[in-house]
């Protein structure tokens, strides 16, 4: 679980979008203010320039007005002046009149104005310029004293020209007014527009303030939504997940307890809210029993997995076994705002190991310790008996005829014998004794500081206990026995390994002692090591048995002269396969079988497997219907030993197979040893005959080697006699080999038997078996076996030759 694990970041992509709005509304707004403003401050300044030179129009033109005023005033006084004194002194104030005047008309020259009233400015000054001369004259007329004359003009002509110039006065004021006026309302309507842009960008800003509020309120409600969304998932997820969680705040107190943590600590997350987690969450180690702070190491060292083993205890004192694990809840700034403390239940796990553990070391139908367990206390004891010269025994129990009981009632009711007399053995054995199932129906028994007498003793208790028990089974009763091999374990036994042989041994010679019965080990008695090997063999051929590792293989036996129309055919011949998977001859297996009576079991297998092939072959064709001109077809053989011959049931055996598996008259042909057909003449004869009447054949096997009289071969109803191989490897080199299977060779035409060279290695030899008139050949020259089915080339190639 990522404690650590931090919380999705709200999309910065909003943030953005939204700093960048603002940002560009500010920025509109402000450069529309700004824009406004101007256009505001331009236009004010513009109307005060107006309004400026208005006034000073209007100034210019009063100061004009004043002044001609006073010019006319001062002509009139000097028209009154009674003295030249006086009319000098008037003259000196028109003089400085005049002056103010001519300042006024040059003001008024200079004076800015606008095109409109630019025609009234120069009339104006014309007026003046007209007006001042005809005072001028005026003025001369009276300082001459002309009085009437300047009167008439001043009636005549100056009315007129001042009339005049205060005319175009009204006019120029006039004009500056209206210039005026169209400049303020120009500048009226400038503000308008600058009020106009600044109130747009408001109402803008307005509206876009508006939108990104709108923006803002989803992007907030969708934030929201997304952590809801969170928090419930979280919340389903320490609902649902199988562990215990608990959250604490940053001064550690419960704050949250997920249900499966309310049911372990037996506390509700309203209960434990709140509480120090010490109160709520109480470990302990599970050695020692004493407490422990589940949160040893603090934030900072959030532990992974305890050290030691801890057991949680609830509120109400019960325990369980735990483990658990704890980290900070840290903020994004990598504040600690809590622990979380996450635990599961191991009890089933334990259990489950526990189980594992008792497995490996038990066998599970009994309950007793299997072949592992039991080598390790072997091992043991002999170090005790070694190091502490202690005297231990070693049994070794097979039951006798267990797979009577198998083979009637099935593996159910073996079980069940095997359980019963598990607890039947028990009873016999001390508490320090140890029994185990070794395998199949095989135990053993490991008597602790027992010596050899005593532990005979034991043997023969739990033999006969085993022997009178009765094991009831539907509506039948069993009885078995057990065969027992007693090895005494002391300071001159060496491994486990090898004492368990012994036993094994020792327990097999109880079995070919009649079995029931207990055989002790004597180092000085017996050659061990003979029959251990052989009792490797035997064990391998069972296995075989079992998991079907015996092979068929065949070898190709060839008509010598083709033209006499003889047909081909092969022996049979039988491999195992060893737990390497090599393939193992008969020869290093059967004395093995032989001596522990599996060779009937073996022949049993090879004639019933061939039978069942030469079935199949013959359904699909692989074996031709039709018999050659002489009525012939090819054939196979097959050895059997003297333990077939004289196993009473093998006819049955035999009879019942062909019934089962139809096949043609001769495919079969069994091969006996001279030797064995000699020292079991009778049954033999009885056999061979009883089996001609299925329609086998019968071949004499290394025939010669017996050396004994030809005379019996009239008993026996032979059709095929092989000259032992021993003779045809020589026979060109050695004239007596030669003269032996010349002579066995013409014996047996004249029985009316066919001859088969065995042991074929060169050319020169099979021609000269030609020129002897031996019938067949068969040796590695020939061809070499091969399993059976596989398809051959090679006799095709031989024939033709
Ligand atoms: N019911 C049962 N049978 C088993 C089990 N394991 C092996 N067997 C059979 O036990 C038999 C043991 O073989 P043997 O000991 O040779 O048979 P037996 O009849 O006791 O022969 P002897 O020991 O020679 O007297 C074989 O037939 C196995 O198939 C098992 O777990 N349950
Ligand atoms: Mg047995």
């Amino acid at each position: 679980m990522a404690l650590n694990r931090p919380m999705n970041p709200p999309k910065p992509r909003s943030q953005y979008l939204l700093v960048f709005s603002f940002g560009l509304l500010l920025l509109v707004l402000t450069a529309l203010m700004a824009l406004g403003m101007t256009r505001i401050e331009s236009f004010n300044s513009r109307l005060n320039e107006v309004t400026d030179s208005q006034s000073r129009n209007i100034g210019t033109v009063s100061e004009l007005f004043l002044s001609n005023g006073q010019r006319v005033s001062i002509i009139d006084r000097i028209f009154a002046a009674a003295t030249p004194e006086e009319r000098a002194d008037v003259h000196a104030r028109y003089r400085r009149t005049i002056e103010i005047y001519n300042r006024a008309v040059t003001s008024l020259r200079e004076l800015p104005v606008s095109a409109a009233s630019r025609a009234a400015r120069d009339d104006a000054i014309r007026a003046a310029a007209l007006a001042r001369g005809v005072g001028e004259e005026i003025v001369q007329l009276l300082l001459k004293g002309q009085v009437a004359p300047a009167s008439e003009l001043n009636l005549t002509q100056a009315v007129l020209t001042d009339g005049r110039l205060q005319e175009t006065l009204y006019r120029l004021l006039e004009a500056n007014h209206s210039a005026t006026a169209q400049a303020v309302a120009v500048a009226n309507q400038g503000m308008r527009n600058g009020f106009l842009l600044i109130g747009a960008g408001g109402l803008f800003a307005l509206l876009a303030g508006a939108v990104i509020a709108l923006l803002v309120i989803r992007v907030v409600a969708a934030t929201e939504a997304n952590l809801e969304h969170e928090k419930e998932l979280a919340e389903v997820t320490l609902h649902s997940i199988v562990d215990g969680v608990i959250t604490t705040d940053a001064s550690g107190r419960v704050d949250y307890l997920n249900p499966v943590a309310e049911r372990y600590l037996g506390w509700s997350t309203q209960d434990a809210h709140g509480k120090p987690l010490a109160e709520v969450y109480r470990v302990i180690d599970e050695r020692s029993g004493n407490g422990i702070d589940p949160l040893a190491g603090g934030a900072d060292a959030a532990a992974e997995d305890e050290p030691v083993s801890v057991r949680l205890v609830d509120r109400k004192g019960r325990e369980c076994p735990i483990r658990y694990s704890h980290a900070p809840i840290r903020g994004r700034d990598g504040t600690v705002h809590g622990m979380i403390v996450v635990f599961h239940d191991v009890s089933q796990v334990r259990a489950m190991a526990q189980q594992l553990i008792w497995q490996a070391s038990h066998d599970a139908l009994t309950g007793l310790v299997n072949r592992r367990e039991f080598e390790r206390r072997l091992s043991e004891l002999i170090d005790t008996a070694k190091t502490q010269g202690k005297e231990h025994a070693l049994l070794y129990l097979d039951l006798d005829n267990f797979k009577a009981v198998n083979d009637t009632c099935g593996h159910a009711a073996g079980d069940e014998l095997l359980r019963q007399l598990t607890s039947l053995m028990q009873t016999k054995m001390r508490g320090s004794d140890t029994l185990a199932r070794l395998g199949g129906d095989e135990f053993g028994a490991l008597l602790e500081s027992c010596l050899t007498e005593q532990a005979v003793r034991v043997a023969n208790a739990l033999r006969e206990t085993i022997r009178e028990f009765r094991f009831v089974w539907q509506d039948k009763t069993f009885s078995v026995g057990v065969s027992i091999g007693l090895v005494p374990l002391n300071a001159e036994s060496r491994d486990a390994n090898n004492v368990l042989t012994l036993a094994d041994v020792c327990c097999y010679e109880a079995k070919n002692r009649g079995r029931d019965r207990v055989q002790v080990y004597r180092p000085q008695d017996r050659d061990y090591t003979g029959r251990h090997s052989d009792l490797q063999v035997v064990s391998q051929i069972n296995r075989a048995f079992e998991l079907g590792q015996f092979r068929l293989y065949r070898q190709f036996i060839m008509p010598v002269n083709p033209a006499r129309g003889m047909p081909p055919h092969h022996e049979v011949l039988v491999r195992m396969l060893d737990r390497a998977g090599n393939l193992i001859p008969p020869t290093g297996f059967m004395p093995a079988a032989e001596r522990y009576n599996l060779l009937t079991s073996i022949e049993r297998w090879v004639v019933s497997t061939l039978v069942e092939y030469l079935h199949r072959q013959w359904l699909s064709g692989g074996i031709p219907r039709e018999t050659d001109a002489h009525g012939e077809r090819g054939f196979y053989s097959v050895n059997i030993s003297g333990a077939s011959i004289n196993d009473k049931s093998f006819p049955d055996f035999l009879r019942n197979l062909l019934t089962r598996y139809e096949l043609p008259h001769g495919l079969l042909c069994f091969e006996i040893t001279e030797t064995t057909a000699i020292s079991n003449l009778t049954k033999a004869a009885e056999l061979m005959h009883e089996l001609k009447g299925m329609g086998c054949r019968f071949a004499l096997d290394d025939f010669g080697t017996g050396m004994s009289s030809f005379a019996y071969l009239k008993y026996l109803p032979v059709d095929y006699l092989k000259i032992a191989g021993m003779f045809i490897k020589d026979m060109e080199t050695d004239p007596m080999d030669h003269a032996i299977v010349d002579s066995v060779n013409r014996i047996g035409h004249i029985l009316g038997m066919q001859t088969v060279a065995e042991s074929v290695e060169d050319a020169a030899t099979l021609s000269r078996l030609k020129e002897m008139g031996v019938d067949y050949a068969q040796g590695y020259f020939i061809s070499e076996p091969e399993a059976l089915g596989a398809e051959s080339g090679h006799e095709r190639a031989v024939l033709s030759a």
